[in-house]
């Protein structure tokens, strides 16, 4: 038996979520087109019949504007060590300033990184090529792989070439599930998940959510349901005209969009309530951010 730890490091937006929701073959971290949608460390767990590997999804790196920021940037940092192998990925295009940036504090792990170049769907094979090149230049990687995570192409490969850096090792979770996060925090993460989808500019990044309740019954048919009652927490009066919309129709969407996936995730009925909640300013307020359990690294 092999067990080991990979982290999967990356500027905001390079899709190291759909990576890793591609890696392990389930849905467990969250996707959006707009950058900052990690926000803390997910983890995502694969297994086979001899070697379980515990990804560790971060936070994209980039320049915080707020305490929240400071708090993700410090999860990202702390993933650079401690792990078997860091999975850095970058579009698969010449690099830029941050990838530049990300380089140099590899420099200072002695952890094999593989980098995972990807969305090459949608760069010309040219582009590609020419990436593959200069990042060579740049790094003595232990790999470069040239991936669609979104169409899962290439992403077989990337296993393999983790494999030989993985030790013996005793399992690190019970095989039958995908990630350490409680339902409870997967939950606060899918609806977070469509609120980014549904809404624009910084209203969605300016969300948290907060459980009140979350409690596991049955129906009087002998069902297990979950009954669930959250707080939308949003910066501005404004926004909460905009997260509630007109008569009340994007609350609606997005909290029936969200409904739908919670009920795929856990495989089971839930009865959600919401309220909508402005909380001037949160993202620089520390014992808010803390209390909303997005100080990861505490
Ligand atoms: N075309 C294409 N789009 C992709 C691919 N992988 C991810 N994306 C898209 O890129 C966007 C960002 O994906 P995420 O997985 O959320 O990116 P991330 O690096 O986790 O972003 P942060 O959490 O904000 O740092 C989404 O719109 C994805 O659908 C890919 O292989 N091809
Ligand atoms: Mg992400």
């Amino acid at each position: 038996m092999k067990s080991g730890f990979v982290s999967i490091v990356g500027r905001a937006n390079v899709g190291k979520s759909t990576l890793m929701n591609s890696l392990i073959g389930e849905k467990i971290a969250i996707v959006s087109d707009k950058p900052q949608t990690t926000r803390g460390r997910v983890t995502g767990i694969y297994n086979d019949d001899d070697v379980q590997l515990v990804f560790i999804d971060t936070p994209g790196i980039h320049t915080p504007k707020n305490k929240l920021g400071e708090h993700m940037i410090k999860t990202s940092a702390e993933a650079f060590s401690g792990v078997d192998v860091v999975l850095f990925v970058a579009e698969a295009k010449k690099p830029r300033t941050a990838e530049l940036q990300i380089i140099e504090k590899l420099k200072g792990s002695s952890v094999p990184v593989i980098l995972v170049l990807n969305k090459v769907d949608i760069i010309p094979k040219g582009e590609v090529a020419e990436a593959i090149g200069e990042y060579s230049q740049l790094y003595p990687f232990a790999s470069i792989i040239p991936v669609s995570a979104k169409r899962e192409d290439g992403v077989d490969i990337v296993l393999n070439e983790i494999l030989p850096y993985i030790d013996e090792g005793e399992l690190l979770y019970p095989t039958d599930i995908a990630t350490d996060m409680t339902s409870r925090q997967l939950v606060e993460e899918i609806v977070r998940e469509k609120f980014l989808n549904n809404l624009y500019d910084e209203i969605p990044h300016g969300i948290a959510i907060e459980t009140v309740v979350y409690k596991d019954t049955e129906t009087t048919k002998g069902e297990p349901i979950s009954n669930i009652n959250i707080n939308i927490i949003c910066e501005k009066e404004q926004h909460k005209g905009m997260i509630i919309g007109k008569k009340g129709a994007m609350l609606k969407k997005t909290m029936s969009e969200a409904r739908a996936d919670i009920e795929d995730l856990l495989g089971q009925k839930i009865y959600m309530e919401c309220h909508v909640k402005v909380r001037e300013n949160w993202r620089d307020n520390e014992s808010l951010i803390r209390s909303y359990g997005l100080n990861f690294m505490e």
